[in-house]
């Protein structure tokens, strides 16, 4: 077993409480497994995100709402479809839509952008704001809107609980349900009810959890636009998306201030609050436009350190220092670490630890498992960081689904400091997404090459997604993956299959000796979607003992592996590769998300195989 942060399985009784199945997104509008939304704009860096600029996908999510509550209302479908459209072309393109708005630049010029479409595209990005969106959202209900949460249900069901059926919340959708209603109406069955009774309560009870990218975009945000203020000195984002969790709850920011009336004025008057739900002298409490509610604390320099700790957590974390500081006859609260009544530290994390007898920890361990062993044998392990990321080995192009070409894609890769990619379209069994059969696929291999002989400074592999077929047949033959320079194998169907039949499949592909590397191992999404049922140690040990790596899907809904998978890979000795799954050059944003998981996993450089150069990468690919 090699050194490092062990965690320990799903199951046992250091584990956190169940995880997989109890969020979802309080934006699951835009859901779709082939066509990602992405954060952040290309050429900025990936860890940026300001309040400054709207981005395209925040523009473009605003029309994929627009056309989810014009479907709910049964609309003209062609004004849907140009909305939803509309909504697909700005979250991919490269170039900021904000700032050719800013330059009076033509918006026209993209495709299934009109005259009407610009005009509105520019009232978004100057006002923050759609009117025609904010009076479908006063005439629809909110309930009705979250009744999209439910997996396997889409406006034009919806439209039909909402208007044929009169409901508006979750509690009477399964009312209905459960009395037989919904069988009962035209184009639905007793599966369709059935389905909705399995999951409307998943769907209830996520209701506020948000992706990481929306909490980072939201708290990073505020925490810039509190920083300019003069009377601002520090401030930061705390709690479980400091702690980089794959959903939150509710967002916690931090800051100092010689004005704390001053700072709590910034947030309530910012562009993402819809309004303030409790204010006091030190605290307040907002809910933003999008649902999720956020507190602020000010806090007076002297107690950052151990504000900073204390509303980071978790609350796991907390209770094992809370008792720590006892045995050493300390109290520690959100104020410092106290001997008597003494304060004697505060200011900084690392004190507080210092005083408790400890390093300092990173955010993404503090969930009780194993970091204070670690700490104390002065073991924690150095975490992998984005700018370790050297290469990025699973992307698509305009060859299946991607939005993007390949060089485009290379040259994308390349702007951002990439040295070596492999380009991974799908096979043909994803027909939705024009998968490649053999004879496409080695066109494609050629374009791929010569793509490579074009550009300098980057590597670029010719690879593959390759389907495992639900019969446990890989989706292409032998003699063409053997061409490969990279071969992903993915389970996209029968993920319901009982776990038999998906191990056999995983196997199979495991032993296939062109495989290198099992993509978004469970499938699962997060808060969508559980993973296939899969018996993770003998997947693992097999990967193992044949040579194949996994990955890390660093596209924030699937985050698969999840930290605790990785960190069970790692222990074996299997190189992670965290990879984007990149569908347009936007996609690679999404990398900042995969390294979180990764750390939270206690990954450091030397377990992730991307971080290596590409001569050192390269020796790799001879399993
Ligand atoms: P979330 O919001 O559910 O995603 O998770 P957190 O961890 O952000 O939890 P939240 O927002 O309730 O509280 C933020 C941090 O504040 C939490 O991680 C630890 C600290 N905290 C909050 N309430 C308590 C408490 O009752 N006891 C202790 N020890 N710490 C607390
Ligand atoms: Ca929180
Ligand atoms: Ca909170």
């Amino acid at each position: 077993m090699k050194n490092g942060c062990h965690i320990p399985p799903q199951g046992s009784p250091t584990a956190p409480a169940p995880r997989a199945a109890d969020y979802s997104f309080s934006n699951g509008l835009l859901e779709s497994l082939h066509a990602p939304a992405t954060h952040g704009s290309a050429g900025s860096h990936w860890e940026h995100f300001s309040a400054k600029q709207m981005k395209n996908d925040q523009i473009g999510a605003v029309f994929g709402q627009l056309a989810d509550l014009l479907e709910i209302q049964e609309a003209n479908p062609f004004r849907v479809r140009a909305y939803r459209n509309a909504s697909r072309t700005i979250s991919s393109t490269a170039e900021s839509f904000a700032t050719l708005v800013a330059e009076g630049g033509d918006l026209t010029a993209f495709k299934g952008i009109g005259k009407d479409l610009a005009k509105q595209i520019e009232q978004i990005v100057t006002t923050g704001d759609h009117e025609q969106l904010a009076e479908l959202k006063e005439e629809i209900p909110p309930g009705v809107v979250s009744m999209l949460r439910i997996p396997g249900v889409g406006p034009k069901k919806v439209a039909t609980f909402f208007n044929t059926l009169g409901l508006t919340t979750l509690d009477e959708l399964k009312a209905a349900a459960e009395a037989g209603e919904l069988a009962a109406l035209k184009g639905f069955g007793k599966k369709t009810e059935q389905g909705i009774l399995d999951n409307i309560d998943q769907a209830a009870a996520a209701a506020e959890r948000i992706s990481i990218a929306d909490a980072r975009q939201a708290a990073e945000a505020v925490v810039e636009d509190l920083l300019q203020l003069d009377s601002v000195t520090q401030a930061a984002v705390a709690g479980s998306c400091r702690r980089r969790r794959e959903t939150c709850g509710d967002l916690d920011v931090l800051a100092t201030s010689s004005d704390a009336d001053a700072a709590m004025d910034c947030l309530a008057q910012h562009s993402l609050v819809q309004e303030v739900l409790q204010r006091g002298s030190t605290k307040q409490r907002v809910r933003l436009k999008s649902g999720v509610e956020m507190d602020l604390r000010v806090v007076p320099d002297e107690s950052y350190g151990a504000a900073m700790q204390y509303f980071t957590g978790s609350k796991e974390h907390n209770v094992v220092v809370r008792q720590r500081a006892k045995d050493l006859g300390l109290k520690v609260n959100e104020y410092g670490v106290f001997r008597g009544e003494e304060q004697i530290a505060g200011a900084t994390e690392e004190d507080v630890y210092e005083v408790l007898e400890l390093p300092w920890i990173p955010p993404e361990l503090r969930e009780n498992r194993l970091e204070f062993s670690l700490a104390e044998a002065g073991d924690l392990p150095a975490l992998v960081e984005l700018k370790d990321i050297k290469g990025d080995l699973h992307m698509h192009t305009t060859a299946s689904d991607g939005a993007a070409t390949i060089l485009e894609m290379a040259e994308a890769a390349k702007a951002r400091g990439l040295k070596y990619i492999a380009i991974t379209d799908h096979s043909k069994r994803v027909s939705m997404a024009n998968g490649l059969d053999a004879e496409r696929l080695r066109v494609h291999w050629e374009e791929i090459r010569e793509v490579r002989e074009q550009i300098k400074g980057i590597e670029v592999l010719c690879g593959i997604e390759c389907d495992i077929l639900e019969d446990a047949t890989m989706d292409l033959p032998d003699d063409v993956l053997e061409e490969a320079d990279w071969v992903v194998a993915v389970l996209h169907y029968g993920l319901q299959q009982p776990r038999e039949q998906i191990m056999k499949r995983l196997l199979t592909a495991i032993k296939n000796p062109h495989v290198n590397i099992i993509g978004h191992p469970t499938g699962r999404m997060v808060g969508k979607r559980e993973g296939a049922d899969i018996d993770m140690t003998e997947m693992l040990k097999a990967a193992a003992d044949y040579g194949v790596m996994m990955e890390i899907n660093a596209h924030y809904k699937r985050l698969d592996l999840d930290d605790i998978h990785a960190a069970a890979a790692k222990d074996l000795g299997i190189p992670i590769v965290i990879s984007t799954d990149a569908h347009s050059v936007n996609g690679y944003d999404v990398l900042t998300y995969g390294v979180d998981q990764a750390r939270r996993a206690g990954l450091t450089k030397a377990d992730v195989a991307n971080t290596k150069t590409w001569a050192q990468f390269r020796k790799l690919l001879n399993k």
